[in-house]
């Protein structure tokens, strides 16, 4: 228990023989229940846990029978947590790169009731670029760039870390079976909390790399699908946010300034061609393009701002 509130871990484990032992023996002791969920471990994993499981009756271990992503098995262990009733759900990688000392931070501010979600962010700790390996670091920016503008949730950033705390609320509110399985679902989240209009609170923490995990997660095959993934979780949570659950005019100014933007590059590229081809190109041509890049991007930019606006309260 932390505080009467009832904490349960969610461990996300997928070939993590060396590390996992490291990450129970280290666990803070309010936690009432370590689960593990074994995404189809083939190394020996599962041994090293059980090994561990009738001197600590605090672990529950969940297997999968094919081999999900870690966005998969987080999701089956918030249903457990939600189906039991848990009044907080951490997530602590079997990567042993989340510091169990740092929990408490992370569950102040959701056992207070200020906000239903905290996660860490590792990019506004000091000295953190020299702490994140370096194509980590320029990934990880720019997927938070790209994620503050999809989610609406304007002030968090280090979008892509897993150490994270939710409430029983949001649990039972969002829908975990069409989360996003892979390494994308931190990101999806953001999104799904944030049309429930929940409060989010980044909380600083100290990147920790080098303690013995080897990561499966190659920046540049990551970076595609996820930038892909916001571009489709942008549209979906405009339409249900702000259009569907309410309204808000700032759909229109979205929506004016994507197409202007499309017909003004369309435009820019007649230009230029004719320009090339024939020396000369119509001034018509070019007041038009002028006018639509000018006018589109004002008018996602306010757009934007309205977004901003709406959200500034949930945190
Ligand atoms: N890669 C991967 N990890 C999984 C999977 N299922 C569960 N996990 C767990 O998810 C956690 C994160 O995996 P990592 O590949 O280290 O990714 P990361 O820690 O977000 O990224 P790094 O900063 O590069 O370490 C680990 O605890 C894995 O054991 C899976 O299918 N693939
Ligand atoms: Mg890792």
């Amino acid at each position: 228990m932390y505080k009467n509130k009832k904490i349960a871990v969610i461990v996300p484990t997928f070939n993590e023989e060396e590390q996992i032992l490291k990450v129970i023996s280290s666990m803070h002791p309010c936690v009432d229940s370590i689960v593990i969920i074994n995404d189809k471990s083939t190394d020996k994993t599962i041994t090293a846990i059980e090994s561990k499981m009738s001197d600590n009756p605090k672990i529950i271990l969940l297997h999968h029978d094919v081999n999900q992503g870690v966005g998969g098995a987080i999701a089956t262990g918030y249903k457990w947590a939600r189906d039991h009733k848990y009044d907080a759900a951490a997530v602590l990688a079997g990567d042993g790169q989340m510091d169990p000392n740092d929990l408490p931070t992370l569950l102040d501010p959701i056992v207070n009731d200020e906000v239903d979600y905290t996660k860490a962010n590792r990019l506004i700790y000091a000295g953190s670029k020299q702490l994140i390996p370096s194509k980590r670091f320029w990934g990880n920016a720019v997927l938070s760039l790209l994620t503050k503008i999809a989610s609406g949730y304007w002030h968090i950033s280090d979008s892509q870390t897993g150490y994270t705390v939710i409430n029983l609320r949001a649990l039972q509110l969002i829908d975990l079976d069409s989360m996003y399985k892979r390494y994308g679902q931190p990101n999806d989240l953001l999104v799904r909390l944030n049309i429930y209009n929940f409060r989010v609170r980044d909380i600083p923490l100290k990147p920790v790399y080098n303690v013995g995990e080897k990561s499966k997660l190659k920046v540049r095959k990551v970076v595609f699908p996820i930038s892909i993934l916001l571009v489709k979780l942008f549209f979906w949570r405009i339409r249900e946010k702000y259009i569907i659950r309410d309204f808000h005019p700032l759909v229109l100014f979205y929506a004016y300034g994507f197409f202007s933007l499309f017909v003004g590059i369309f435009m820019m590229f007649r230009f230029l061609i004719l320009w090339i081809q024939q020396g000369v190109a119509p001034e018509m041509t070019l007041i038009i393009t002028l006018f639509c890049l000018g006018s589109g991007m004002q008018s996602i930019f306010f757009a934007m701002w309205f977004d901003q606006e709406t959200n500034k309260t949930l945190r």
